[in-house]
């Protein structure tokens, strides 16, 4: 089983798109296993797109991601890192597939809605740096078996 970190970002929460955003990766068979509503610090956002420092879009992307607060969560399941890429959509909305949720609920890069892992390394460095380990739910998704054989 793989893990991936999510974030609804502050569109996502601004718009009451949080519960869609959660439905869509819980219908897809993939498991919550962390989550918390927080207000972004700017420290964090840095951490979290380090990668991006320096780039053009990087202090827009810092200032949109401590807007307002977000959705912070963790999703298990088997090939979960792309399997919630794949839910997503391409970075750009105009440029993801219908049916993902880039797609459906978006139009700029800038305001796309979510974030997710995009390896299952980068998985394990998101997680641990926005969850504490006693922060992680170890359960039993009854269905589980009908998911993943
Ligand atoms: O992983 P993903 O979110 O799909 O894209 P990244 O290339 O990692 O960029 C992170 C984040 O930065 C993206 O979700 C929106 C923003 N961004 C932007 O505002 N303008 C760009 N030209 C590229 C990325
Ligand atoms: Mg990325």
């Amino acid at each position: 089983m793989e893990r991936t970190f999510v974030l609804a970002k502050p569109d996502a929460v601004q718009r009451g798109l949080i519960g869609e955003i959660i439905k869509r990766l819980e219908q897809r068979g993939l498991k919550l296993v962390a989550a918390k509503f927080l207000q972004v610090s700017t420290d964090l956002a840095e951490q979290h797109y380090a990668i991006h420092k320096g780039k053009p879009f990087y202090e827009g992307l810092i200032r949109y991601i401590c807007s307002a607060p977000v959705m912070a969560m963790v999703w298990e399941g088997p090939q979960a890192v792309t399997a919630v890429r794949q839910t997503m959509g391409a970075t750009r909305p105009t440029e993801a597939a219908p049916g993902t949720i880039r797609h459906d609920f978006g139009l700029e890069v800038g305001r796309n809605l979510t974030h997710a892992s995009d390896s299952p390394e980068n998985a394990q460095a998101e997680i641990s740096l926005w969850f504490k380990p006693e922060e992680m739910v170890d359960w039993k998704q009854s269905n589980e078996t009908w998911i993943s054989g």
